[in-house]
């Protein structure tokens, strides 16, 4: 087994020999020769086919040598796909790892980052057991989960830093012995050149400069982005120019700002030491802009770079290229000698042509298997059957056949041979089976790390009154709740806009600053992505945070970061990372275009990895918060806008009541129809039912809470049974959120089956909503909707007893 740990030192050159200094400097070069092997070793094999695409390190390793000197154990990286030699460097990936990853081997202990669900070079550290439960983070250098979107790692970069703030400042959380030291820890953050021109990367940048975090942000700057030079990316084409308005001095706080050439190594190595001690023993953000950086073999695989580069280019990036420059200061200070120097190449090589082979042959061995028992399989129906013979004959001949060909040989083998009953059909279908549920897990699992604290785990506890139970308004329920909650869990903080000082602007955090402190109940600026990275960046490190998005219209500016990253999270590391944040928002109607959104279907379609609540009252979001504030998993939570002073009965166990996910609920009983509707509009409906009895029609009214997941115990279905009759309402638009409910009733819970009519929904209309009462009136469903709706459907049934209205 080949040891392919490529781990470099931390260097203090001024207490070293020359000859230890030698020794460290010769082994930096060593790795970053490697690193450059495995960039073109990879491309090749993306080139001649064993892989599907290729992104590399090359001409970005020595910058990354020296940050990995600077990164210690309980550090933490956010960075993107440039990377490969600072995670040799660290010790986060090893080389095998980079080619299993590289050919999209499935199997975690191959490819611990991601399973090979990810692209290559897209790096991760396991943060957890594999009961879900913490690793100890302060014993191992971390690296959050890579993401492709560029910048894209900006926002949770903001909460990793953050972390060490609350763990030095708050000594509540001294106990947590496994995320932190004293706060001692920094986030070393990397960003392309062309990515600084995302918008998130300004707001983090804002966002480090006025919290004072421990964040070090390099920027490899190698002039473009893909094709598209600097001048099109960078005002002044010089990203550290433009922002030296950040760089603090005697008067302010602000960023410390480095700028540093990409191929000179003991300027790098300098250069971030200083850096890094300013802001691990300060906690000062700073910024490492890294100049004259190349790229030899261009972006990717998808194209090559002498497409765009002039001449002129090419040739500087040829004579700067750092790992010839190093070699070059390397001979000339006499630390090595050419010969030696040959001979480390030359074994740098071969360890890097041996750890791919190790890991194509590990990838291979199990779909060898699965290839031979495959074809023994659909070979034993053959007898005779030149179809099937033909289908075995052509997998045979595919060496390097993949699960796709076998699994879908055996499909079509399944497919002629239907009708016909044998004990070898018999014997390929379970093994078909089980190699169904085998790939499953594989390519299909964990979308939620489902470990012990699941929120399925928590206790169900029902909410209780007694004779001095007081009628409040539904605001403080909730305050109650989060009360109950800070006092009960130091890990938990919240924050947000207008939160802090205020209590949020329905005062559902009124008062509690001042009882637990403006760091855990904090204010943040207006920057939706950065307040979403803050919490997933603190829920990474062990926190249990709340953020909160002030109205449901503005998720849209975070929702990158929410799909993108937190949604993916779990499923893209296969339960290697977990952050669980509760994001709160308000939502459904109240005034105006941008005070009255339900975007329901947005949030669906973008938010598969989330618990997605909605609950129609404040005592059952505090149900949903008493969950998930227990349990371990990221979720979503929009209050109805319009409930906060809507008066509710306070629960005597406000902070302890449990509303289990995925529990629907029969708000009213009835036999003629079933409605479902959730948040605001479940008022309207018990409204319009009032109404719709006198008119001699009953009502089933059903809550499914949560719309993801959705009614475990296919309460609607069963109640179908009864009423044959459905309607959905909701506020979305027309085939948004309820026509994901239709789904989940007519083909998940098999709801067709009893219905005696067409299922209708009632929506609001596809614009946004007007200002003004009559601007609500006319564009969401009113109870006269629901009634007039409901009554033609009663009225197409039976058209004696209902007489038409209109
Ligand atoms: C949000 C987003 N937009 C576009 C892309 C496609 N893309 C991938 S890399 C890249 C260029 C990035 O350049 P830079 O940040 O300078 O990093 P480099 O690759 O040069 O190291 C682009 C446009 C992406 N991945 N994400
Ligand atoms: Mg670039």
């Amino acid at each position: 087994m080949l040891n392919n740990k490529l781990t470099t030192n931390p260097i203090d050159a001024s207490e070293l020999s020359f000859d230890d200094f030698k020794t460290l400097v010769i082994e930096d070069y060593k790795i970053a020769f490697e690193s450059r092997q495995a960039s073109l070793l990879g491309r090749k094999e993306v080139l001649t086919g064993k892989a599907k695409f290729g992104i590399f390190g090359d001409g970005k390793e020595l910058p990354q040598i020296a940050m990995a000197k600077a990164f210690k154990n309980g550090d933490w990286r956010s960075g993107y796909y440039r990377d490969q030699t600072f995670a040799f460097a660290t010790g986060i990936c090893t080389m095998k790892e980079f080619f299993a990853q590289l050919y999209a081997n499935p199997d975690v202990e191959a490819d611990p980052a991601s399973a090979g669900r990810q692209m290559n070079c897209h790096f991760s550290t396991r943060s957890l057991n594999d009961d879900g439960s913490w690793k100890d983070l302060t014993a191992m250098k971390n690296s959050s989960s890579d993401i492709a979107p560029t910048g894209g790692q900006m926002a949770r970069l903001v909460g990793l830093a953050y972390a060490s703030k609350l763990y030095r400042k708050n000594p509540e959380l001294e106990y947590l012995k496994n995320f932190s030291v004293k706060g001692n820890e920094v986030a070393f953050g990397t960003i392309g050149n062309a990515s600084t021109s995302e918008g998130v990367f300004f707001e983090a940048i804002n966002a480090a400069g006025v919290l004072q975090i421990p964040m070090a942000i390099s920027i490899w700057d190698d002039a473009y982005g893909i094709s598209v030079p600097a001048k099109y990316q960078t005002t002044k084409e010089d990203i550290s120019e433009v922002l030296k308005g950040f760089q603090r001095d005697e008067n302010n706080a602000g960023l410390e700002i480095f700028k540093v050439r990409g191929w000179d190594y003991p300027a790098l190595c300098e250069t971030y030491q200083q850096a890094i001690q300013v802001c691990r023993n300060e906690h000062v953000p700073v910024m490492i802009h890294v100049t004259e950086v190349t790229q030899p073999q261009g972006h990717s695989t998808s194209g090559s770079h002498e497409r765009y580069k002039d001449k002129a280019r090419l040739t500087w990036e040829k004579e700067y290229d750092c790992i010839r420059q190093m070699r070059i200061w390397m001979l000339e200070t006499a630390i090595i000698d050419e010969e030696q120097l040959l001979v480390l190449e030359d074994a740098a090589k071969n360890m890097v042509r041996e750890a791919q082979r190790e890991a194509w042959n590990e990838f291979l061995a199990d779909i060898k298997v699965e290839k031979d028992q495959g074809i023994e399989l659909i070979n034993s129906l053959a007898a005779g059957n030149e179809e099937i013979s033909k289908i075995t004959a052509t997998l045979a001949n595919t060496p390097d056949a993949q699960r796709k060909e076998i699994i879908s040989s055996a499909r079509r083998a399944l497919r002629i041979t239907r009708g016909q009953h044998s004990e070898e059909r018999n014997k390929l279908m379970a093994w078909y089976e089980k190699e169904k549920s085998r790939n499953e897990e594989r390519y299909n699992s964990k979308l939620f790390t489902d470990g012990k604290e699941s929120p399925s785990t928590i206790e169900i506890v029902a909410a209780t009154y007694n004779d001095s139970s007081r009628m409040v308004d539904g605001r403080e329920v909730l305050n109650a709740c989060f009360d109950a909650n800070f006092a009960r869990d130091p890990r938990l903080v919240a924050f947000g806009e207008d939160l802090g000082a205020i209590g949020d602007v329905n005062q559902g955090f009124a008062g509690l600053q001042a009882k637990y402190g403006d760091l855990r109940i904090t204010d943040t600026g207006i920057r939706e992505m950065t307040i979403i990275g803050q919490g997933i960046g603190l829920a990474l490190r062990g926190l249990k945070p709340i953020a909160e998005i002030q109205y449901v219209d503005y998720l849209l500016y975070a929702l990158n970061v929410l799909s993108d990253d937190l949604a993916s999270l779990s499923y893209r590391t296969k339960a290697g990372q977990k952050a669980p944040l509760i994001i709160r928002t308000r939502g459904h109607r109240l005034e105006g275009v941008w005070h009255s959104g339900s975007p329901i279907s947005m949030i669906l379609g973008s938010l598969r990895g989330l618990h997605f609540c909605v609950p129609r009252n404040m005592t059952q979001a505090a149900g949903m918060y008493n969950t998930l504030l227990r349990a371990d998993e990221p979720a979503l939570v929009i209050e109805c806008l319009n409930g906060y002073r809507l008066k509710e009965m306070l629960p005597e166990n406000v902070g302890d009541f449990t509303v289990p996910l995925g529990k629907a609920e029969i708000i009213k009983k009835g036999t003629d129809i079933t409605i479902i509707s959730y948040g605001s509009t479940l008022r309207i409906v018990e409204e319009a039912a009032e109404e719709l009895a006198l008119m001699g029609i009953s009502v089933e009214i059903i809550d499914p809470q949560t719309l993801l997941p959705f009614d475990h115990e296919h309460l609607c279905a069963a109640s179908l049974k009864k009423t044959n009759k459905l309607l959905i309402v909701d506020e979305d638009v027309p085939g948004g959120g309820a026509a994901y409910i239709l789904q989940q009733v007519l083909e998940v819970q098999q709801g067709y089956y009893h219905l005696d009519a067409q299922p209708q929904t009632l929506s609001a209309k596809p614009h946004r909503t007007p200002y003004g009462t009559d601007g609500d009136y006319f564009t969401k469903p009113s109870a006269d909707d629901v009634v007039e709706t409901v009554y033609r459907m009663m009225h197409e049934h039976n058209k004696t007893k209902y007489p038409a209205i209109y």
